[in-house]
């Protein structure tokens, strides 16, 4: 007897709790059900897992039933997964203030999350929730089997809260990502189901099989094995709410060739950069085409250039891709400084659309560099790299950091002066923190100088001191960090900083070039015209430094009218740069006050 599975179930009369969701991939029961159905064949069964083993339904209102078909064996019901991404703090690395400005709510979307989903079997459904965009609602909660959560560092708490909040709806938990991954043994992930290590491509299948074999709980690793990234599937970018986003992300490599004594990068990921093929690459983007996107795109490569062979194959065709549609996308990526070394990869990235790099510069002070093993940082010189990549055309952003090992006092003045006089707009300046399982931590772990004392100090915010005791007093550190951060992102600084920038920027010989063009784009929303209008009154009325901001912006337009989205976006930055400098004044120094009553202890632990 060929039935479709809802009408069996309505002319058996069953107990049917919530009727079908209109939101999901395809139709499915809201809530499980009890019912054991012999047919021969369901066409429209909404989804099955045929694993021929009997299963049962992870969780949900109901308590568990078995679905049997005769003809396939024992068949698991729908499995409704729930992708949730927790919550970041508020941080300099969120941008908040920015990306609200700019008419979103988030800087980027969680990429890893939607390659998890690319992986697992395409019949199951899935629904998606970044808690930096929105809260779960209960009914989601309720409709989920199984929900999945992948998180970095910085997100554990609010991990922790997504994971109390599923296991008050008896709903089972898979967690990932690299927070698991480099700290498997963490407290917030105790009341976890499936521990999901390293990579999705090797885990995943693994967590599939225990679930078709009825496992309720497990820890699955890869073992020290990569994947190749050339069986690595299309992102489920169809998830997303693409319009919360300022940006989209996709990825070309994993891993990076160097050695950072600090950088988890190669911990998680390796030292041999594997990469995608361009052909994959392109279907990514072809696929975020089709669905409509267009303008930045962060390729989240941990180092774009690690392999530079494979990168170079793929920017040929990149180049003409994005050519052939008018450039579509605006991309930014991460890069080392040796990028400077090769012209060639500068043309051809310029060529492919690539107007901003972000760089790991850390500081000028080359024993520090060397002493954190970022020799490379040490072969070329800082100043002049800077200025040859702006020279091709693409904005340089850059990070730095405070607090290395052997550091001479007044570090903090030298990262400043280095960055007035490069010019770079976007300074990161953060303070060194060893991230679980890296080099750095491990030798620290060695001399016992490590802090594991209380929560004050986690890893991965800025506001938040050393995690470990430096060579040199921390409070020395503290200062000089408060210090460079006021003067970096003082108002007046600033607006010179950039508009020298973006003369260096402007000269460049580039055929790629933003344009205003591309900031009208831009103002297709009501929200980011609001915040236009916030950024110009701000900057141009309010604010001391509004002669500064009008005298910059008409010079600009004169000058250098080819970049002036990008002096724009600038200014948009300094939004939040600037509340996040009386943010970081105030945290930093009652931690310092921390810091000092826990003196004695510090020295001990
Ligand atoms: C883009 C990015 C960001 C973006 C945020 C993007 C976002 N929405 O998530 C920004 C720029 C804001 C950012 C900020 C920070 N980041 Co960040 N970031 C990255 C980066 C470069 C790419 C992330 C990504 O999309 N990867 C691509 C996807 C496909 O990989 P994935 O997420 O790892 O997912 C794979 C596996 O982990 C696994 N997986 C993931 N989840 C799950 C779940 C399950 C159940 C399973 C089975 C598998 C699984 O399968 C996936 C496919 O293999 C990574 C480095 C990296 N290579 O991943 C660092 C990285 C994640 N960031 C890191 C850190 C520390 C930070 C910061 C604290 C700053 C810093 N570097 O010091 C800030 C904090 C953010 C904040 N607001 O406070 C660390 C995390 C370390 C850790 N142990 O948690 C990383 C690893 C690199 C690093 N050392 O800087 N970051
Ligand atoms: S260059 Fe960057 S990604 Fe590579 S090891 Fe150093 S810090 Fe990590």
């Amino acid at each position: 007897m060929q039935v479709p599975i809802r009408t069996a179930v309505e002319q058996l009369n069953l107990a049917w709790t919530g009727g079908w969701d209109s939101n999901s991939q395809s139709n499915g029961p809201d809530k499980a059900i009890r019912i054991t159905i012999t047919v021969d064949t369901v066409p429209e069964m909404p989804v099955a897992m045929r694993t021929g083993k009997e299963t049962h339904r992870l969780c949900g209102t109901e308590p568990t039933e078995m679905t049997t078909l005769s003809s396939m064996g024992a068949l698991q019901p729908t499995m409704r997964v729930l992708l949730v991404y927790p919550r970041f703090p508020k941080t300099f690395w969120s941008f908040d203030r920015a990306v609200e400005l700019m008419g979103h709510r988030v800087l980027l979307p969680p990429l890893g999350l939607i390659t998890v989903a690319a992986l697992l079997p395409q019949d199951w459904e899935f629904k998606l929730v970044d808690c930096n965009v929105r809260e779960v609602s209960p009914e989601e909660w309720a409709w989920a089997d199984l929900a999945i959560l992948s998180a970095m560092i910085v997100q554990k708490k609010d991990l922790a809260h997504q994971i109390i909040l599923a296991k008050q709806h008896n709903c089972r938990v898979a967690v990932g990502g690299p927070f698991a991954t480099s700290t498997p043994e963490a407290e917030e992930l105790n009341a976890v189901d499936y521990l999901v290590l390293d990579e999705g491509e090797i885990t995943l299948p693994m967590l599939v099989d225990a679930l078709g074999e009825g496992a309720t709980s497990g820890t699955f690793t890869a073992d020290g094995e990569k994947p190749d990234l050339i069986d690595s599937p299309v992102p489920r970018f169809d998830l997303l709410n693409r319009n919360a986003y300022a940006m989209m992300a996709v990825q070309f490599s994993r891993g990076c060739p160097f050695e950072c004594e600090f950088c988890d990068i190669i911990v998680l990921y390796g030292r041999k950069p594997r990469t995608k093929t361009p052909q994959q690459l392109i279907k990514e983007l072809e696929t975020l085409y089709e669905l409509g996107w267009r303008g930045d795109i962060f390729l989240v490569d941990d180092n774009f250039i690690g392999n530079k062979r494979n990168v170079k194959l793929l920017l040929g065709e990149l180049s003409l891709w994005q050519s052939q549609r008018s450039y579509p996308f605006s991309l930014t990526t991460e890069a080392s400084i040796d990028l400077a070394n090769d012209e060639e990869l500068m043309n051809q990235m310029v060529d492919s659309g690539f107007n901003r790099v972000f760089l790991g510069i850390e500081t000028p002070d080359t024993t520090s560099l060397s002493g954190a093993g970022k020799h490379q940082n040490t072969r070329t010189p800082l100043l002049e790299a800077v200025d040859t990549i702006t020279g091709k055309g693409m904005l340089v952003m850059a990070g730095f950091i405070i607090g290395f090992d052997g550091e001479r006092s007044g570090a903090g003045q030298r990262i400043v002066d280095f960055i007035n006089q490069s010019n770079i707009p976007v300074a990161m300046l953060g303070i060194l923190q060893a991230l679980p399982k890296t080099a750095l931590w491990h030798r620290l772990d060695a001399e016992k100088r490590l802090i594991k004392l209380d929560t004050n100090f986690e890893a991965g915010v800025q506001t938040n001191l050393l995690n470990f005791l430096p060579s040199r007093p921390m409070e020395d550190i503290a200062v000089e960090f408060i210090d460079a951060f006021d003067q970096l992102y003082e108002p007046s600084n600033y607006l010179k900083r950039i508009y020298g920038y973006s003369i260096m920027l402007g000269n460049a010989k580039s055929k790629r070039r933003a344009s205003f063009k591309g900031f009208l784009a831009h103002l297709n929303r009501p929200a980011a015209v609001a915040g236009v209008i916030t950024l110009f009154w701000n900057q141009g009325i309010s604010r001391n430094s509004r002669w500064l901001f009008w005298e910059y912006l008409v010079k600009t337009i004169v000058e250098r009218p080819q970049v002036l989205d990008q002096y724009l976006w600038m200014c948009v930055l300094n939004e939040h740069f600037l509340e996040y400098r009386s943010v970081v004044r105030e945290e930093v120094t009652s931690q310092v006050s921390w810091s000092r009553m826990h003196t004695k202890e510090l020295a001990r632990a």
